[in-house]
C-alpha cells in the first residue's frame, strides 16, 4: 500500500508483485490445464495476474505485452504462439527493465538477455518417445505409413517434436511419413486434416498428432470413413490431458507421450525470485512419463485436467 503501491514491487513498493502473462489462447485441452494452474498458482502465491488471451495470433500477443509494459508490471511471462519475431517488443521491455519469463514455448532469438529464463518441456524428446514406441511396435513389419498431424506453423512443440519423431523413426526404414501438415492443435483441425489424408491415402498405418486434441479429431474422421482407430489405424500422441488418457484407456489411441501443463507453481517461483533480483536457472525442464493403454487404465482415476 501507501504511495509506492501504484509502482508495485520491482520498483521497490510494498503492494504485490504484478504479473503480465500474454497465453497462446484456448486452442486444446492442455492450454486450458494450464491457464488453470497459471491461475491458480498466482493467487495462491500472493500474486496480482494479469491476464490475456491472443487467440492464436502474434499480433494480440505483442500487443498484450506492449500494454503490459505500459502498465508498469512487475514481470512479463507469456507462452510464445510461433518461434520467431519477438526480438523488438523484448527489447522494449527489457530498455523498461521488466523481467521476461518464457513459459511453455521458446523464443529463436540470438540475444539470449532478452528473457530471463524458459520454463518448460522438451519437445525433441517427446518426438523422439512418440518415434522409440513406434519403432519397437513396428519390428518385424515391412510396411509402416504413417501421417503426420503437426501442431501450430512455426511453433516450437510444432517444429521440435516433429524432429524429434524424425531422428528417431530414421532407426526403422520400414517407417515412412506419407503425409505431414498442420492441425493447428486443434479438435477441428486434426479432424479436417485427417479426412483430407484418408482421402488421398489409401493406406495407412499410423497417426502422429502431436497432441491429444488433433488426434481426438482424427478419431473422429477415422470412424466416419468405417475403420477402427487403434486397430485399422493405430494413433501415438503427445499430451495426456484426461479426454486422451480416457481415448488411450478405451484403445482408440495407442500411445501417448506425457506434456504437462502444471506449469503455475514453478511460474510463480520464478517469478517472485526474479523480481528480487536474484538469479534463476537459464534453463528449467518439466518432468513427465510416457502412457501405454494399460497404464492409462491404472491412471484415469487419478488424472487431474
Ligand atoms: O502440447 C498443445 C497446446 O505448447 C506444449 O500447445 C504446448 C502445446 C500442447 O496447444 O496441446
Amino acid at each position: 500500500g501507501g504511495s509506492n503501491a501504484a509502482t508495485g514491487a520491482g520498483a521497490g513498493g510494498k503492494g504485490p508483485i504484478v504479473m503480465g502473462f500474454a497465453q497462446v489462447g484456448a486452442e486444446s485441452g492442455w492450454r486450458t490445464a494450464n491457464t488453470k494452474s497459471v491461475q491458480e498458482s498466482a493467487k495462491a502465491a500472493g500474486i496480482t495476474l494479469k491476464f490475456s488471451d491472443a487467440q492464436q495470433k502474434q499480433e494480440n500477443q505483442i500487443k498484450a505485452i506492449r500494454s503490459y509494459i505500459q502498465q508498469k508490471v512487475d514481470v512479463i511471462a507469456f507462452s510464445p504462439v510461433v518461434e520467431t519475431g519477438w526480438d523488438t517488443v523484448l527489447l522494449e521491455a527489457k530498455r523498461a527493465n521488466i523481467p521476461v519469463i518464457l513459459t511453455d514455448r521458446a523464443v529463436d532469438s540470438e540475444d539470449k538477455t532478452l528473457y530471463k529464463t524458459f520454463l518448460g518441456s522438451d519437445f525433441v524428446a517427446e518426438g523422439k518417445k512418440a518415434g522409440e514406441w513406434l519403432v519397437k511396435d513396428s519390428q518385424g513389419k515391412s510396411e509402416v505409413n504413417v501421417v503426420e498431424l503437426q501442431g501450430t506453423t512455426g511453433a516450437a512443440p510444432a517444429i521440435d517434436r516433429k524432429e524429434g519423431f524424425a531422428e528417431a523413426v530414421k532407426a526403422a526404414p520400414q517407417i515412412k511419413v506419407i503425409a505431414s501438415q498442420t492441425g493447428d492443435f486443434t479438435r477441428s483441425g486434426g479432424k479436417q486434416v485427417m479426412e483430407a489424408f484418408l482421402k488421398s491415402n489409401p493406406k495407412i498405418d499410423v497417426v502422429y498428432a502431436h497432441n491429444d486434441d488433433m488426434g481426438l479429431g482424427a478419431i473422429e474422421a477415422i470412424e466416419a470413413a468405417g475403420k477402427v482407430p487403434g486397430k485399422d489405424i493405430k494413433i501415438i500422441t503427445v499430451d495426456a490431458v484426461h479426454d486422451g488418457v480416457q481415448a488411450l484407456a478405451d484403445g482408440k489411441i495407442n500411445y501417448i507421450v506425457e506434456c504437462s501443463p502444471l506449469l503455475g507453481d514453478q511460474l510463480m517461483d520464478l517469478a517472485k525470485k526474479v523480481v528480487a533480483g536474484q538469479s534463476v536457472p537459464e534453463r528449467v525442464v518439466t518432468q513427465e512419463t510416457t502412457f501405454t493403454q494399460e497404464q492409462a487404465k491404472a491412471a484415469l482415476p487419478q488424472r487431474k485436467y
